[in-house]
């Protein structure tokens, strides 16, 4: 895939489709005032930096709209081009209008993301910032939120700076040996070379061990409720919501198919899956289907919660469920429920199990908290970055990996300084592609083209 050329001018309505009391429409590029003044009267001989004027769009002679219009003169504008923002009334046919009007002036219309993708190119932001601004527009949840804000504010890039830092200087100290061939330059210092290097891996250890609760807060995190027919999945559902989103019934079999609903807890947005009960003697061909729907729900899952009534004593269907647990659901976090706790208990809670009635609403706080408490510990421990992609999540492994190569090698008797140099470079080169700063032009194609066509 190729990047769009970026010498030309580029136009695009920056707010949403349809009608709206006001739609802001760009341009930005070489002749992005030309363009502008071309249909807008009185056009301004040399319009001021960020003034706003009031100026009426002409179609010829025809009146389309009066419009306010602001000229940023480059490079003080979000893509570091001249650029006009143009505010009209949001009329599907005045914004078409206008669009037409910059097009028969010298403008094209947008890719996806061309704007951030020129602030990118022209040095405005890095990659990991221009990710983030993409990030920010998609946030569904205040953690969501802030993770992409502060990872716009360059908190990512920040990380990535100071791991480079100290990466330079240990590359320096082994390339001034590489280069000494008087062995004027004493040896290496190991023992410091070895904690510096040491420091620099927990820290892109850290930062990728992040990942997986930072994917939950970029997403929300997908519980999947399963476990034994009648159990009481679809009731912990409603009361972990707060309404009756699903079925409930004395009937065993009630769930047939699965079932979705959102619910945020404290800032951060949870996906839960509702399914068919798992039993160990399915009677018909739409039972099974179920338990297959079920089978990959869980495969996809962050957490598995388990449920089994506590007021009846161990079933075949529990074990089934415990076996399905297992196979499907390997990865997730898996938290057995023991339900029913209003009735007389017939079974014991195990370790790490939530004892919960969905009928008095005990132990559901509790369990709402367990939720997503990977992702407040992660806002606790007061992390400023947090690497929500997996492309910044690769990066920090690959980092890590090299850094522990390097660690083993000075750690030899007679280290090879040029192996050692090699790998130093291979984290530095994977830091680099964190910023874009050797980002190939598919990879980056591929990044923008997810944006919305505007930004
Ligand atoms: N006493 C009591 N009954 C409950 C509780 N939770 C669920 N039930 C009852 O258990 C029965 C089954 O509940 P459901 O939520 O439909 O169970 P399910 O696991 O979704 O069942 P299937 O979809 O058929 O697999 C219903 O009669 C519920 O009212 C609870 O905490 N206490
Ligand atoms: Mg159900």
């Amino acid at each position: 895939m190729k990047l769009p050329d970026t010498s030309e001018t580029i136009a695009a309505q920056a707010t949403p489709p349809g009608a709206g009391a006001i739609a802001v429409i760009r341009l930005s590029g070489p002749s992005a005032f030309a363009a502008a003044a071309a249909f807008l009267s009185p056009p301004p001989a040399a319009p001021a930096h960020r003034m706003a004027y009031l100026l009426a769009a002409k179609d010829g002679t025809k009146l389309v709209d009066r419009v306010v219009t602001l000229f940023y003169r480059g490079p003080a504008s979000y893509t570091g081009e001249d650029t006009v923002e143009i505010s009209c009334h949001g009329s599907p046919y005045i914004i078409r209008t206008i669009l037409n009007l910059a097009v028969k002036n010298g403008a094209r219309i947008a890719a996806p993301g061309e704007f951030t993708l020129r602030a990118f190119l022209n040095g405005k932001l890095d990659l990991a910032q221009a990710e983030a601004v993409g990030e920010l527009i998609a946030s569904a949840s205040a953690g969501a939120h802030r993770a992409a804000i502060t990872q716009a504010e360059g908190a990512i890039s920040g990380e990535v700076r100071s791991l480079r830092t100290g990466l330079v200087a240990l590359l320096a100290e082994i390339e001034a040996r590489l280069d000494d061939s008087y062995g004027d330059i004493p040896a290496l210092e190991k023992r410091a070379f070895l904690r510096r290097a040491a420091v620099a891996r927990k820290k892109a250890q850290a930062l990728a061990a992040g990942f997986e609760a930072g994917r939950g807060i970029r997403e929300g995190v997908k519980v999947v409720i399963t476990g034994a027919p009648n159990s009481g999945k679809s009731s912990l559902l409603n009361s972990l919501l707060g309404y009756d989103r699903a079925l409930v019934s004395r009937e065993a079999g009630t769930t047939r198919d699965t079932l979705e609903a959102e619910l945020d807890i404290d800032g951060f947005l949870v996906r839960f899956t509702d399914t068919a009960g798992l039993n160990a003697r399915p009677a018909t061909q739409l039972e099974k289907a179920g338990m297959r729907r079920a089978s990959s729900a869980m495969a996809r899952a962050d957490t598995v919660l388990l449920v089994k009534d506590a007021s009846i004593a161990e079933t075949p269907s529990d074990r089934r469920a415990e076996k399905e647990v297992a196979a499907s659901a390997a990865a997730a976090e898996t938290i057995r429920i023991f339900n029913k706790a209003d009735l007389p208990v017939k079974r014991r809670s195990t370790a790490g199990a939530e004892t919960i009635s969905c009928r008095t609403g005990k132990g559901l706080a509790r369990l709402r908290g367990r939720l997503v408490a990977r992702q407040k510990n992660i806002f606790a421990e007061g992390a400023q970055a947090i690497v929500t992609s997996a492309r910044h999540f690769e990066a920090f492994f690959e980092a890590a990996r090299e850094l522990s190569a390097l660690e083993e090698i000075i750690k030899n008797k007679t280290p090879g300084l040029e192996l050692a140099a090699e790998h130093l470079r291979g984290a530095l080169g994977a830091l680099a592609s964190i910023l874009g700063e050797t980002t190939p032009e598919d990879v980056l194609a591929d990044i923008f083209k997810n944006f919305c066509v505007g930004k």
